[in-house]
C-alpha cells in the first residue's frame, strides 16, 4: 500500500516530450550538469522538477540557469541556485544526480521519496522558479523543458531570458531578501551597479597613469551582449572596447577566446587587436570569470588572473578599512591553484590572514562568509567579495553617526558604494571588472604598476587520462595526495629536488582526468617538475594512452 501522491502529468510529459535514452548516465559535478546539448533534454525537464520541490522545502524562491560556460558551443549545462544565491546544498547534489538518471517510470516515485524525506508538505505552494539561459542556440529549448519541469509540478517558471548566470544568483537573491538587496530585474542589477561605480569615480576619469580605456574579450556570448548595454551607460567613465561580440550562433562561443582559453593557454585571443601595453580583459561564456593581460614592448604576453584581482582587491579593502576606523575582520581565500607568490604576498606583504579551501566556487564562498570582509578568488578568474551583515551595520551606523569624523565618515560612504558594486551573490565578470577598474583609477595604476606588486613563480598545468579518476582522493584542501597509497611520498621526493618547488594532484570535477599542478623558481625546472609528478600519476593512478615523456 502507498499513501504516495500521484503525479501523472509529470510521467505523462516526460514520456511524450523529455524520455530520457536508456544508456545515459550523468552526474551534478562541481557546477551541475554540463556534457553535449543533444543529451540533456530529459536532465533540463528533471531539473524543473527538483527545482520546484527544493524551492517548496527551502520555502524561498530557487534559480535555474542553463549554460555550459566556457565549454565549446555545442555543449551545454544545468545549474541549481539556492536561495541566498549560493550554488545547490551539497546534500542535494546527489538527488539531482539521481533525478538525471532514473527511467522515466521511476519519476514519479522519486519525487515522492524526494517529498516523504523532506517532509515537504506544502506541494501546493506555487513557488517562483527564476530560470536563464546563455547565447548557445541549444539553450532556448533547453531552458523550455526546464520550464515544462516547473509547470508540471505546478511552480512559476520567471524566464529572465538571455541572462549572465551572476545575474541570476543577483535575482534570486533580491526575491529572497524581498529587494533589500535590490530590484530582481536586470534594469535594477545595472543600476546597482552602475551607480556605485560612477559615484566613487567621481568626475576625473584619468588619473596619474590610469587611462580609462580598457579592451574586453565578450568570448562570443552572453559578456558580449551585456556589456553592450553598459557601455552606454558609462558613456565616457569607461570606454570598453568591444570585441568577441558575435553572440546568437555564430559557432565562435569561447572558441580561441574568452578566459578560459587565455588563462589555460597563457595567451593573447583571437579577435582582439594586439595593441602594446593596452589593458585587456576576457570574460567566459556565461560571464562569471574575468581575467586581464597586456601585451609589452615586445609583444611578450601578461596574464593578471584571479590571484592578482584577489590581491588588488584584499589591498584596498584593507586600506579603505582602515580609513573607516572599524575593527572588522577581514580574509582572502584562495584555492591550491593559487601561485605560491600571491600566497606570499598576501600574508607577508599586506598582512592579511589567508586560508585555502578545495577547487570549486562553493567552497571558497563559504569560507569567506566566515570573514567580515571575504575576498575570494580562484586564479582561473571566478570570484567576489562578500561582507557580513555586521560589516554593512556598522558601517551604515559609523556612516550616520553625528560624532563619526569628516575622514571615517567619507571612508565609511565610500565602502558602502564599493559594496554596491560588487555582486556579493557569487563571482561576476562585469562587477569584477568595475572593482578593478575602480582600484586602479583610484591609485592612478597602469597594468604594469599592478603586475609589479610580485612576481608570479612559474607555474604549469597538466592533465592525466586513467582508467578511474576516483582513485585519486586528496585531503587538506587538495594539497595532499590519500589515494592511490605512496603517490604523496613520491611527489614528496620529486619537489624536494626543486628550488621554491610545490606541486599537487586532484581529480577534475568537469572532465574525465587527473589534473597536475607544479610550480618552481623557474620555467624549466617547472616543467620538469610537472611532468616528473604526471609521470607518477600515470604509474600509480592507473594511466591510460600515452605516458607523459620528458622534453629531450
Ligand atoms: C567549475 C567551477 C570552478 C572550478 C572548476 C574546476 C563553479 C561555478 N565553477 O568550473 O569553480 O575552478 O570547475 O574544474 O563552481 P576542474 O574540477 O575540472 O579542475
Ligand atoms: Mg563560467
Amino acid at each position: 500500500m502507498s499513501n504516495n501522491n500521484s503525479y501523472r502529468t509529470v510521467y505523462a510529459f516526460a514520456r511524450e516530450m523529455y524520455p530520457k535514452k536508456k544508456d545515459t548516465y550523468l552526474q551534478y559535478g562541481t557546477a551541475g550538469f554540463r556534457t553535449k546539448a543533444t543529451e540533456l533534454h530529459h536532465v533540463m525537464y528533471r531539473m524543473g522538477l527538483l527545482a520546484v520541490l527544493r524551492a517548496r522545502y527551502k520555502k524561498g524562491v530557487i534559480g535555474v540557469m542553463v549554460t555550459a560556460s566556457h565549454n565549446p558551443e555545442a555543449d551545454n549545462g544545468v545549474k541549481i541556485i539556492d536561495p541566498r544565491g549560493e550554488m545547490l546544498e551539497e546534500a542535494w547534489e546527489s538527488w539531482a544526480t539521481k533525478f538525471a538518471n532514473v527511467v522515466d517510470e521511476k519519476l514519479e516515485d522519486t519525487i515522492n521519496e524526494v517529498i516523504k524525506l523532506f517532509n515537504i508538505d506544502n506541494m501546493n505552494d506555487r513557488v517562483e522558479i527564476v530560470i536563464g539561459k546563455d547565447t548557445r542556440p541549444s539553450s532556448l529549448p533547453l531552458a523550455k523543458a526546464v520550464q515544462d519541469g516547473v509547470l508540471a509540478l505546478s511552480g512559476k517558471p520567471i524566464d529572465y531570458g538571455i541572462v549572465t548566470t551572476p545575474q541570476v544568483h543577483y535575482f534570486v537573491v533580491c526575491k529572497n531578501t524581498n529587494r533589500a538587496y535590490g530590484q530582481p530585474t536586470e534594469e535594477g542589477y545595472y543600476r546597482k551597479l552602475i551607480n556605485a561605480f560612477l559615484r566613487v569615480r567621481g568626475d576625473k576619469y584619468n588619473k596619474g597613469n590610469y587611462e580609462n580605456r580598457l579592451m574586453y574579450d565578450g568570448a562570443n556570448g552572453v559578456g558580449a551582449k551585456k556589456v553592450k548595454y553598459l557601455r552606454e551607460v558609462l558613456k565616457e567613465s569607461l570606454l570598453v572596447e568591444m570585441y568577441n561580440d558575435e553572440i546568437i550562433g555564430s559557432g565562435k562561443l569561447n572558441h580561441l577566446c574568452g578566459a578560459d582559453y587565455v588563462k589555460s593557454q597563457q595567451k593573447f585571443p583571437n579577435g582582439v587587436p594586439k595593441e602594446k601595453n593596452t589593458r585587456c580583459c576576457s570574460v567566459d561564456g556565461d560571464a562569471d570569470r574575468i581575467v586581464y593581460y597586456y601585451l609589452d614592448d615586445n609583444e611578450r604576453f601578461h596574464l593578471l588572473d584571479g590571484d592578482r584581482i584577489a590581491t588588488l582587491a584584499a589591498s584596498y579593502l584593507k586600506e579603505l578599512l582602515q580609513k573607516t576606523g572599524l575593527d572588522l575582520k577581514i580574509g582572502l581565500v584562495q584555492s591550491a591553484y593559487a601561485n605560491g607568490a600571491s600566497t606570499e604576498y598576501i600574508s607577508n606583504k599586506l598582512n592579511i590572514s589567508v586560508s585555502c579551501t578545495a577547487t570549486g566556487v562553493k567552497h571558497l564562498h563559504r569560507k569567506a562568509l566566515t570573514y567580515d570582509i571575504g575576498v575570494y578568488f580562484e586564479a582561473n578568474g571566478h570570484g567576489t567579495v562578500v561582507f557580513s551583515n555586521n560589516a554593512k551595520q556598522k558601517l551604515v551606523a559609523t556612516a550616520r553617526n553625528n560624532s563619526t569624523s569628516a575622514d571615517h565618515k567619507e571612508a565609511c560612504f565610500k565602502l558602502l558604494d564599493v559594496i554596491d558594486l560588487i555582486n556579493e551573490t557569487v563571482g561576476d565578470a562585469i562587477s569584477d571588472m568595475l572593482l578593478v577598474e575602480t582600484i586602479l583609477h583610484e591609485r592612478g595604476w597602469d597594468v604594469k604598476q599592478w603586475e609589479e606588486c610580485y612576481t608570479d613563480l612559474p607555474n604549469k598545468l597538466l592533465k592525466v587520462t586513467v582508467k578511474d579518476r576516483n582513485v585519486v582522493t586528496t585531503t587538506d584542501a587538495e594539497r595532499i595526495c590519500v589515494t592511490p597509497e605512496g603517490l604523496q611520498d613520491e611527489i614528496n621526493t620529486i619537489v624536494s629536488k626543486y628550488k621554491k618547488g610545490r606541486s599537487f594532484v586532484r581529480a577534475s570535477g568537469t572532465e574525465d582526468i587527473i589534473r597536475v599542478y607544479a610550480e618552481a623558481a623557474t620555467k624549466e625546472d617547472t616543467e620538469l617538475l610537472a611532468i616528473e609528478v604526471a609521470q607518477k600519476v600515470y604509474e600509480l593512478a592507473g594511466g591510460i594512452g600515452p605516458a607523459p615523456e620528458l622534453p629531450n
